[in-house]
Protein backbone atom coordinates (compact mmCIF):
# COMPACT_ATOMS: atom_id res chain seq x y z
CA UNK A 1 0.00 0.00 0.00
CA UNK A 2 2.62 2.14 1.33
CA UNK A 3 4.57 1.74 -2.18
CA UNK A 4 1.39 2.38 -4.34
CA UNK A 5 0.77 5.74 -3.07
CA UNK A 6 4.72 6.41 -3.52
CA UNK A 7 5.13 5.37 -6.87
CA UNK A 8 1.47 7.52 -7.88
CA UNK A 9 3.24 10.36 -5.43
CA UNK A 10 1.35 12.52 -2.55
CA UNK A 11 -0.90 15.99 -2.10
CA UNK A 12 0.22 18.70 -0.40
CA UNK A 13 -2.61 17.88 2.05
CA UNK A 14 -1.37 14.37 2.77
CA UNK A 15 2.01 15.00 2.95
CA UNK A 16 1.43 18.18 5.59
CA UNK A 17 -0.29 16.22 7.83
CA UNK A 18 1.67 13.05 8.42
CA UNK A 19 4.24 14.70 10.16
CA UNK A 20 1.76 14.98 13.18
CA UNK A 21 0.36 11.86 13.09
CA UNK A 22 5.01 9.94 12.54
CA UNK A 23 5.22 12.12 16.14
CA UNK A 24 2.59 10.64 17.76
CA UNK A 25 3.15 7.15 16.14
CA UNK A 26 7.15 6.65 17.02
CA UNK A 27 9.21 7.39 19.62
CA UNK A 28 11.32 9.42 17.21
CA UNK A 29 10.82 10.83 14.37
CA UNK A 30 14.32 10.50 12.30
CA UNK A 31 14.54 13.57 9.65
CA UNK A 32 17.33 14.08 6.80
CA UNK A 33 18.79 17.20 5.40
CA UNK A 34 18.21 17.63 1.12
CA UNK A 35 18.77 20.61 -0.90
CA UNK A 36 17.88 18.90 -3.96
CA UNK A 37 15.76 17.07 -5.67
CA UNK A 38 18.60 14.34 -5.65
CA UNK A 39 19.35 14.32 -1.93
CA UNK A 40 15.32 13.98 -1.86
CA UNK A 41 15.39 10.63 -3.54
CA UNK A 42 18.25 9.24 -1.47
CA UNK A 43 16.44 10.06 1.85
CA UNK A 44 12.83 8.96 0.04
CA UNK A 45 14.35 6.07 -0.70
CA UNK A 46 17.03 4.65 1.01
CA UNK A 47 16.00 1.93 3.37
CA UNK A 48 18.65 -0.35 5.86
CA UNK A 49 17.78 -3.53 7.74
CA UNK A 50 19.37 -3.32 11.06
CA UNK A 51 18.65 -7.00 13.50
CA UNK A 52 15.76 -7.78 11.40
CA UNK A 53 13.93 -4.12 11.51
CA UNK A 54 13.54 -1.99 8.40
CA UNK A 55 15.15 1.09 9.08
CA UNK A 56 14.43 4.73 6.98
CA UNK A 57 14.34 8.23 7.51
CA UNK A 58 10.67 9.73 8.33
CA UNK A 59 11.02 13.10 7.05
CA UNK A 60 13.07 15.71 5.33
CA UNK A 61 15.08 18.87 6.42
CA UNK A 62 15.15 22.18 4.22
CA UNK A 63 18.01 23.87 6.01
CA UNK A 64 19.07 27.71 5.68
CA UNK A 65 22.77 26.12 5.81
CA UNK A 66 22.73 23.81 2.89
CA UNK A 67 20.64 25.76 0.80
CA UNK A 68 22.79 28.94 1.16
CA UNK A 69 25.96 26.72 0.83
CA UNK A 70 24.60 25.18 -2.32
CA UNK A 71 24.69 28.69 -3.86
CA UNK A 72 27.95 29.78 -2.93
CA UNK A 73 26.19 32.12 -0.86
CA UNK A 74 26.63 32.83 3.18
CA UNK A 75 24.02 31.62 5.84
CA UNK A 76 22.38 34.96 6.51
CA UNK A 77 19.37 35.09 5.34
CA UNK A 78 20.75 36.52 2.34
CA UNK A 79 19.05 33.58 0.17
CA UNK A 80 14.98 34.40 0.22
CA UNK A 81 11.97 32.41 0.76
CA UNK A 82 11.38 32.36 -3.27
CA UNK A 83 15.02 31.58 -4.22
CA UNK A 84 14.57 28.87 -1.42
CA UNK A 85 11.13 27.38 -2.78
CA UNK A 86 12.58 26.66 -6.21
CA UNK A 87 14.89 23.84 -4.66
CA UNK A 88 11.94 22.75 -2.48
CA UNK A 89 10.04 22.40 -5.49
CA UNK A 90 12.59 19.91 -6.74
CA UNK A 91 12.24 17.67 -3.87
CA UNK A 92 8.77 18.52 -3.80
CA UNK A 93 8.29 16.95 -7.10
CA UNK A 94 9.95 13.85 -6.52
CA UNK A 95 9.24 12.51 -2.69
CA UNK A 96 6.07 12.00 -0.66
CA UNK A 97 8.12 12.43 3.03
CA UNK A 98 7.41 15.14 4.55
CA UNK A 99 9.35 18.32 5.18
CA UNK A 100 10.20 20.55 8.37
CA UNK A 101 11.21 23.76 6.82
CA UNK A 102 14.34 25.79 8.44
CA UNK A 103 12.56 29.54 8.21
CA UNK A 104 15.81 30.93 10.61
CA UNK A 105 14.93 34.33 12.65
CA UNK A 106 11.20 34.05 10.41
CA UNK A 107 12.34 37.64 9.61
CA UNK A 108 9.69 40.18 10.33
CA UNK A 109 6.13 39.35 12.07
CA UNK A 110 4.89 41.63 8.97
CA UNK A 111 6.66 38.99 6.65
CA UNK A 112 6.38 36.05 8.67
CA UNK A 113 2.65 35.52 8.13
CA UNK A 114 3.20 35.09 4.45
CA UNK A 115 6.25 32.77 5.01
CA UNK A 116 3.55 30.51 6.64
CA UNK A 117 0.81 30.52 4.20
CA UNK A 118 2.99 29.86 1.56
CA UNK A 119 4.93 26.93 3.21
CA UNK A 120 1.26 25.43 3.92
CA UNK A 121 -0.11 25.75 0.57
CA UNK A 122 3.02 23.92 -0.79
CA UNK A 123 2.31 21.08 1.83
CA UNK A 124 5.45 21.43 4.29
CA UNK A 125 4.45 20.44 7.25
CA UNK A 126 6.18 22.67 9.91
CA UNK A 127 8.36 26.11 10.13
CA UNK A 128 11.09 26.37 12.47
CA UNK A 129 12.11 29.61 13.57
CA UNK A 130 14.76 31.03 16.15
CA UNK A 131 14.77 33.74 18.38
CA UNK A 132 17.61 35.75 17.07
CA UNK A 133 17.33 39.32 16.13
CA UNK A 134 19.88 41.27 13.53
CA UNK A 135 22.17 39.70 11.25
CA UNK A 136 21.52 36.10 11.50
CA UNK A 137 24.90 33.81 11.91
CA UNK A 138 24.76 30.01 11.54
CA UNK A 139 24.54 28.95 15.20
CA UNK A 140 27.47 26.34 15.17
CA UNK A 141 29.68 29.57 15.77
CA UNK A 142 28.17 29.99 19.38
CA UNK A 143 29.75 32.97 20.82
CA UNK A 144 32.57 32.99 18.12
CA UNK A 145 30.22 35.30 16.56
CA UNK A 146 27.78 38.05 17.96
CA UNK A 147 24.72 36.40 18.57
CA UNK A 148 21.73 38.34 19.80
CA UNK A 149 18.36 37.19 21.15
CA UNK A 150 15.13 38.48 20.41
CA UNK A 151 13.16 40.02 23.44
CA UNK A 152 10.99 36.87 25.41
CA UNK A 153 7.56 39.27 23.84
CA UNK A 154 8.67 39.95 20.17
CA UNK A 155 9.45 36.43 19.51
CA UNK A 156 6.21 35.18 21.31
CA UNK A 157 4.17 38.11 19.30
CA UNK A 158 5.90 36.40 16.43
CA UNK A 159 4.94 33.03 16.96
CA UNK A 160 1.15 33.96 17.48
CA UNK A 161 1.01 36.19 14.54
CA UNK A 162 2.12 33.15 12.74
CA UNK A 163 -0.39 30.73 14.11
CA UNK A 164 -3.38 33.12 13.72
CA UNK A 165 -2.15 33.28 10.22
CA UNK A 166 -2.08 29.52 9.20
CA UNK A 167 -5.06 28.06 7.78
CA UNK A 168 -4.85 24.72 8.02
CA UNK A 169 -4.80 22.45 11.39
CA UNK A 170 -1.94 20.72 10.87
CA UNK A 171 0.93 22.76 10.18
CA UNK A 172 3.17 23.59 12.88
CA UNK A 173 5.67 26.39 13.72
CA UNK A 174 8.21 24.86 15.90
CA UNK A 175 10.13 27.70 18.67
CA UNK A 176 14.05 27.30 18.33
CA UNK A 177 15.68 28.24 21.57
CA UNK A 178 19.59 29.65 21.01
CA UNK A 179 20.05 30.55 24.77
CA UNK A 180 22.94 28.14 24.52
CA UNK A 181 24.38 29.17 21.69
CA UNK A 182 24.31 32.96 22.53
CA UNK A 183 26.51 31.70 25.60
CA UNK A 184 23.41 31.72 27.98
CA UNK A 185 22.30 29.42 30.94
CA UNK A 186 20.08 26.27 30.76
CA UNK A 187 17.47 28.08 32.67
CA UNK A 188 17.71 31.19 29.79
CA UNK A 189 16.17 28.16 27.53
CA UNK A 190 13.86 27.07 30.00
CA UNK A 191 12.05 30.24 30.52
CA UNK A 192 12.15 30.79 26.83
CA UNK A 193 10.67 27.64 26.17
CA UNK A 194 7.81 27.68 28.57
CA UNK A 195 6.99 31.53 27.21
CA UNK A 196 7.23 30.40 23.19
CA UNK A 197 4.51 27.16 24.30
CA UNK A 198 2.27 29.60 26.16
CA UNK A 199 1.99 31.73 23.13
CA UNK A 200 1.54 28.95 20.85
CA UNK A 201 4.26 27.07 19.70
CA UNK A 202 3.36 23.61 18.80
CA UNK A 203 7.16 22.60 19.45
CA UNK A 204 10.18 23.69 20.49
CA UNK A 205 13.73 23.12 19.25
CA UNK A 206 16.93 22.99 21.46
CA UNK A 207 20.30 23.92 20.02
CA UNK A 208 24.01 23.64 21.53
CA UNK A 209 27.55 23.37 20.20
CA UNK A 210 28.65 22.04 23.01
CA UNK A 211 29.51 18.30 22.91
CA UNK A 212 29.25 16.77 25.62
CA UNK A 213 25.26 16.86 25.63
CA UNK A 214 25.25 17.57 29.22
CA UNK A 215 23.29 21.12 28.45
CA UNK A 216 20.46 19.76 25.74
CA UNK A 217 19.98 16.74 28.35
CA UNK A 218 19.69 19.18 31.12
CA UNK A 219 16.99 21.11 29.18
CA UNK A 220 14.84 17.84 27.88
CA UNK A 221 14.68 16.71 31.51
CA UNK A 222 13.80 20.12 32.90
CA UNK A 223 11.24 20.72 30.04
CA UNK A 224 9.76 17.37 30.02
CA UNK A 225 8.34 17.99 33.94
CA UNK A 226 6.64 21.14 32.38
CA UNK A 227 5.46 19.72 29.39
CA UNK A 228 4.62 15.70 28.93
CA UNK A 229 3.99 15.87 24.99
CA UNK A 230 5.13 19.22 23.51
CA UNK A 231 7.38 17.98 20.74
CA UNK A 232 11.34 18.50 21.63
CA UNK A 233 13.31 18.80 18.13
CA UNK A 234 16.97 17.97 18.44
CA UNK A 235 20.03 19.01 16.19
CA UNK A 236 22.31 16.69 17.41
CA UNK A 237 26.20 17.85 15.03
CA UNK A 238 28.26 18.22 17.62
CA UNK A 239 26.49 15.84 20.45
CA UNK A 240 26.31 12.93 17.83
CA UNK A 241 28.04 9.99 20.58
CA UNK A 242 24.01 9.60 21.29
CA UNK A 243 21.92 7.01 19.64
CA UNK A 244 18.55 8.10 19.04
CA UNK A 245 17.24 5.82 21.59
CA UNK A 246 19.62 7.47 24.20
CA UNK A 247 18.06 11.10 23.12
CA UNK A 248 14.19 9.72 23.07
CA UNK A 249 15.00 8.63 26.80
CA UNK A 250 15.57 12.28 27.84
CA UNK A 251 12.62 13.49 25.81
CA UNK A 252 13.16 14.30 22.43
CA UNK A 253 10.64 13.42 19.62
CA UNK A 254 12.29 14.41 16.39
CA UNK A 255 15.90 14.07 15.47
CA UNK A 256 17.54 16.41 12.49
CA UNK A 257 20.63 15.39 10.83
CA UNK A 258 21.05 18.83 9.53
CA UNK A 259 23.54 19.17 6.86
CA UNK A 260 25.32 15.71 6.79
CA UNK A 261 24.29 15.38 2.77
CA UNK A 262 26.33 18.18 1.33
CA UNK A 263 28.74 17.58 3.86
CA UNK A 264 28.89 14.38 2.36
CA UNK A 265 28.88 15.34 -1.12
CA UNK A 266 31.32 17.96 -0.79
CA UNK A 267 34.60 16.16 0.09
CA UNK A 268 33.71 13.11 -2.43
CA UNK A 269 33.37 15.93 -5.33
CA UNK A 270 36.60 18.09 -4.13
CA UNK A 271 38.22 14.52 -4.58
CA UNK A 272 37.38 13.92 -8.21
CA UNK A 273 38.46 17.33 -9.45
CA UNK A 274 41.27 17.23 -7.57
CA UNK A 275 42.44 13.85 -8.80
CA UNK A 276 41.83 14.86 -12.50
CA UNK A 277 43.61 17.72 -11.98
CA UNK A 278 46.87 16.19 -10.72
CA UNK A 279 46.46 13.83 -13.56
CA UNK A 280 45.37 15.70 -16.56
CA UNK A 281 42.71 13.11 -17.76
CA UNK A 282 39.95 11.21 -15.86
CA UNK A 283 40.67 8.03 -16.00
CA UNK A 284 42.10 7.70 -12.11
CA UNK A 285 38.63 9.41 -11.21
CA UNK A 286 36.84 6.55 -12.16
CA UNK A 287 36.98 4.15 -9.06
CA UNK A 288 35.97 7.62 -7.03
CA UNK A 289 32.65 8.03 -9.29
CA UNK A 290 29.57 6.16 -10.30
CA UNK A 291 29.64 4.13 -13.39
CA UNK A 292 27.72 5.89 -16.22
CA UNK A 293 25.47 2.97 -16.61
CA UNK A 294 24.15 3.24 -12.97
CA UNK A 295 23.98 7.24 -13.21
CA UNK A 296 21.52 6.51 -16.50
CA UNK A 297 19.61 4.08 -14.56
CA UNK A 298 19.03 5.94 -11.07
CA UNK A 299 16.62 8.09 -11.85
CA UNK A 300 13.45 6.34 -13.16
CA UNK A 301 12.58 7.26 -17.13
CA UNK A 302 15.43 8.34 -17.79
CA UNK A 303 16.31 5.82 -20.65
C1 LIG B 1 20.61 24.62 9.42
O1 LIG B 1 20.72 23.45 9.04
O2 LIG B 1 20.64 25.59 8.65
C2 LIG B 1 20.42 24.91 10.84
C3 LIG B 1 20.95 23.99 11.84
O3 LIG B 1 19.87 25.95 11.15
S1 LIG B 1 22.53 24.60 12.30
O4 LIG B 1 23.32 24.77 11.09
O5 LIG B 1 23.11 23.64 13.21
O6 LIG B 1 22.34 25.89 12.95
MG1 LIG C 1 19.65 27.30 9.59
Amino acid sequence: MNAQIKEIGTTPEIRQKMLRRLITAKPIVRIMESHSGLTGLIIEHTKVEVNGKKEEFDGIWSSSLTDSTCKGKPDIEAVDLTTRLQDLTNILECTTKPIIYDGDTGGLTEHFVFTVRTLERNGISAVIIEDKVGLKKNSLFGTEVRQTLATIPDFCEKISKGKQAQVTKEFMIIARLESLIAGFPVSNALERAFAYVKAGADGVMIHSKEKSGNDIKEFCLKFRIEYKDIPIILVPTTYNQFTEDELHEWGANIIIYANHMLRASYPAMFKVATTILENERSKEADALCMPIKQILELVPGTK
